[in-house]
């Protein structure tokens, strides 16, 4: 079970940690062996390396595309040490025997990140890489493999613990990791291929992602969860630096996920927004000429709800933000930035997690969105979906003033990230009333009229929040019972797809109670 490590092949493009690691094999009295440019880094640091070509008796060629696709190579990583005839072949061509493989690929994935052009990204597909990786793990019995350089440790620990041997333990959990590199590998450039040929619905889908963090639990303590990062770029809570508080749970990371997409919505140039979220659903949003403002017009929707909510900003989290939200239980902040004042601030509660994420989710760009069912998974484009973009059709008589447009908008923005079905109502930039989730659309409005009367008793306010406020359904009414209930709550203007077979009810419902009515011709159904 246990082989003596006498010779490594080290072939790595991120260098990171190589020379230090490389050294200390070598002080173990491992020989070691390297392709072109891993050599170069290891011999310019004064270690002793052989070339693989001594290997193979053969040149890299073919710009490197050839460099480890030898006999000599796959030889000595496939075969059975202690088989007669396998000994026999390495003996009879010269094959020499590899203990330790390291490597690691081109870096496709990055590369995709760096938008290049599509020779640069075919050039970055590496072939000789992923080949010796799955025969250094299928031969497991003699090799061990290492994928990551973050495993180097690992590695010098065991043939320091184990007088300069592996395990097969160890072997296995090495192959396990390294099968598991190769499959995320081939399923970020078979999924390049599915985008570039803008194939909608590729044979076979695979997803792969990285292990970011065991998680305690899942949704539920008897439930067990962990968090994979996919790879994509995109600002948010799997890409995002924590600064502090302690270590998010399943929900934190749903719900700041969900959080982050809405705020995402605004663009911080235009106007400063701030959404506070519970189960996955805003209990407040607010856009305003500052993030303080908005938060305030954020809170007073539902300062209820907003007890152990996660709070997602679009700009730079200030100091008077900050004391402000520190000042509610609050499990999350995320935003793109935030002053050190404001840093030290959220410091203060030692439990309140901050999440620093660069930049914001651009709500236009595509990518898949993955859902699994039993047995299946259901793949589909993001909603990229903008209201901005959409062509509004006024289908009353009453045309919405300026202000109700602009409210409209903000409350069908909204609507995007809420759970079906959804009544939004708004007002002056601010959500007044979310109805989310229910299985009836009347319900969603009786709801979010409900709370906005809580509301309005909760900020002592003699005048009903929803008072001539604008509403949004994510989507169409398919009768006018849930626009009625909407106008009797107090909504003066409304947003919603159209496209119901009874749109002429709806439509004259409206009219006869003097209401702006505005249609988009989109959906934003989300489950
Ligand atoms: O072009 S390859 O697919 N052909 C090969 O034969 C080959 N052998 C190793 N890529 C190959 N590699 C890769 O080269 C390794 O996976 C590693 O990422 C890289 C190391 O090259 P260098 O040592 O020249 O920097």
């Amino acid at each position: 079970d246990r082989v003596k490590v006498a010779r490594a092949l080290i072939s790595v493009s991120d260098k990171t940690g190589l020379v230090d690691f490389a050294r200390d094999l070598a002080g173990m009295g491992i020989e070691l062996v390297s392709t072109g440019g891993t050599r170069k880094t290891l011999s310019d640091a004064g270690l002793k390396v052989r070339d693989v070509s001594d290997l193979t008796g053969f040149p890299e060629v073919m710009d490197g595309r050839v460099k480890t696709l030898h006999p000599g190579v796959h030889g000595g990583l496939l075969a059975i040490r202690d088989d007669e005839s396998h000994a026999g072949a390495m003996a009879d061509h010269g094959i020499q025997p590899i203990d330790l493989l390291v490597v690691n690929l081109y870096p496709f994935e990055e590369t995709l990140k760096s938008g290049a052009d599509t020779a640069t990204q075919v050039e970055n597909i590496d072939i000789g890489g992923p080949a010796m990786i799955r025969a250094g793990a299928k031969n497991h019995g003699y090799v061990a493999t290492v994928v990551d350089p973050q495993d180097y440790a690992a590695v010098l620990d065991e043939l320091r613990t184990e007088a300069g041997e592996t395990t097969l333990g160890f072997r296995r959990m090495l192959a396990g990791r390294a099968y598991a590199r190769t499959a995320a590998y081939d399923a970020a450039v078979s999924g390049w291929f599915a985008e570039t040929l803008s194939d909608a619905a590729p044979r076979r889908f695979a997803i792969a992602g990285d292990l970011a963090e065991a998680l305690r639990y899942g949704e539920n303590p008897h439930q067990s969860a962990s968090f994979y990062r996919t790879g994509e770029a995109r600002p948010g809570v799997a890409t995002a630096r924590q600064v502090q508080g302690k270590a998010l749970s399943y929900n934190n990371i749903n719900d700041t996920d969900a959080a982050f997409e809405l705020v995402g919505e605004f663009d911080p140039a235009r106007t400063k927004a701030v959404a506070i979220i519970k189960h996955a659903n805003p209990c407040g949003v607010a856009e305003g000429a500052t993030l303080i403002e908005a938060y305030r017009k954020a809170l007073r929707c539902d300062p209820v709800s907003a007890f152990g909510g996660i709070v997602a900003l679009n700009d730079r989290l200030d100091a008077a933000s900050a004391r402000e939200i520190v000042e509610v239980f609050t499990e999350v902040i995320i935003a793109p930035e935030a002053d050190e004042e404001a840093i030290e601030i959220v410091r203060a509660k030692k439990n309140l997690r901050l999440l620093l994420t660069g930049g914001l989710p651009d709500p236009r760009a595509g990518g898949r969105v993955v859902k699994s069912v039993a047995g299946g998974l259901l793949v589909q484009s993001r909603d990229a979906g903008h209201v901005d973009d959409l062509d509004l059709r006024v289908v009353t008589r009453r045309q919405p003033s300026q202000a109700q447009l602009a409210d409209l908008k903000f409350a069908f923005r909204v609507a995007k990230h809420v759970k079906s079905n959804t009544i939004v109502y708004a007002k002056d930039g601010a959500t007044v009333g979310i109805g989310a989730g229910q299985m009836s659309r009347v319900d969603s409005a009786r709801i979010a009229a409900r709370k906005a009367e809580d509301a309005t008793k909760a900020a002592g306010l003699a005048e009903p929040l929803t008072r001539d406020c604008v509403v949004a359904s994510d989507a169409f009414f398919p009768f006018a019972d849930g626009l009625l209930s909407a106008i009797e709550a107090g909504a003066r203007a409304v947003i919603q797809p159209g496209g119901s077979m009874r749109d002429e009810e709806v439509i004259r419902a409206a009219d006869e109670n003097n209401v702006a009515m505005v249609f988009t011709g989109m959906r934003h159904f989300r489950h």
